[in-house]
């Protein structure tokens, strides 16, 4: 009763750190690249529910659009605005809900699917699985009108393949009539064991369903925020099944830690988070943040710290002014879903 009542607490305490962030009512600012992201709200308990946030507008840029800035590695720090808006001649998928038999938790479980828009059977696409934030669930992903904008915007620009999105509900509880997402350790273990439902049951479902280029050449996995936690996690115990993987703003919990949400026992020890010597792995690993990320902090810094001395190749790049927001979220889109095919 008491844990209930302090994990709906931190559950309030996170969803107003998200909400606090919010700078410009919904709307993006007009100048290249945005700025000021729309806060993730992230669902709560009470919120728990298939409508997720409304995405930000996103109004006419009157000026030339200037070049976005990009680091060392080729990130471009903030997903240039024009990006996020509809134009002529590009073509934008819709979502759909499916659902699969996960024999791993041994009932239905929900999913959306965004297609590209031209989608035909005569064609093979990769997948690339997005895993949502802490309490969200399959709709979160699919609330947001801006994300198939991006996607059609990057692939008329020839900037992405044309690729199947896959949006999962990751909280694989075993019995979900008692299990609840929160911050307590026992919640931490429906999290992890979505990497194992997706590999033994969603991917099966979806190459059987779907016209995909299968195998860990078409298949991609990214997350934000506890769903960039269970990315790193399902990369480090599946690394020979994903072609490329992006964790944006990482939760704490992979490895052993504490902040103020809770003690994280860790999924794995820190010396565990590395790869066999010769082993397949991911050609390509982007972690990265907001600069004021105000829910994982330095997290996601001391993950990339944790890679290097671990010899895990990939790329960390910050978000310049980002918090744990929407802005943060494109970033780090606009620049894996370029990874895709490549
Ligand atoms: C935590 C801090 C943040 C944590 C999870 C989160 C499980 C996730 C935030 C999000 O998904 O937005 O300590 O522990």
């Amino acid at each position: 009763m008491k844990k209930t009542a302090l994990t709906i607490c931190a559950a309030l305490v996170l969803a107003l750190a998200c909400c606090g962030c919010s700078k410009e009512d919904g709307k993006v600012n007009e100048t290249t690249p945005i700025a000021g992201g729309e806060a993730v709200v992230t669902p709560t308990e009470a919120t728990l529910s298939p409508s997720a946030t409304p995405a930000p507008t996103v109004t006419d840029t009157p000026t030339p659009t200037a070049t976005p800035a990009v680091d060392s590695n080729g990130m471009t720090l903030l997903c240039p605005s024009q990006y996020l808006k509809k134009r002529e001649g590009a073509t934008y998928g819709k979502f759909t809900h499916i659902t699969y038999y996960s024999d791993y938790c041994k009932r239905d479980r929900g999913a959306t699917v965004l297609l590209p828009a031209g989608y035909t059977e005569e064609k093979k696409y990769p997948v690339v699985y997005l895993l949502h934030g802490i309490f969200g669930d399959e709709n979160s992903f699919a609330g947001d009108a801006n994300l198939p904008v991006l996607i059609g915007n990057l692939i008329a620009d020839g900037l992405s393949e044309e690729f199947i999105l896959v949006c999962p509900a990751m909280f694989a509880a075993s019995d979900d009539t008692v299990q609840a997402p929160g911050f307590t350790a026992e919640a931490m273990i429906p999290y992890d064991r979505f990497a194992h439902d997706l590999t033994q049951c969603l991917i099966p479902y979806i190459d059987a369903n779907y016209s995909t280029l299968q195998g860990r050449e078409g298949t991609y996995i990214a997350g934000f925020s506890m769903g960039g936690r269970e990315t790193l996690f399902t990369i480090i115990t599946y690394p020979d099944r994903f072609r490329a993987a992006c964790a944006i703003a990482p939760a704490p919990g992979l490895v052993p830690g504490k902040d103020k949400f809770m003690v994280h026992e860790g999924s794995y020890k820190p010396e565990q988070v590395k790869f066999a010597e010769g082993a397949v792995i991911p050609d390509r690993i982007i972690i990265c943040c907001g600069t004021r990320d105000s829910v994982v902090g330095q997290f996601p810094k001391e993950y990339h710290n944790l890679f290097s001395a671990n010899g895990i190749d990939h790329i960390w790049y910050e978000i310049p002014n980002a918090d744990h927001d929407m802005q943060a979220q494109y970033s780090g889109l606009y620049n894996f879903l370029q990874v895709i095919g490549k």
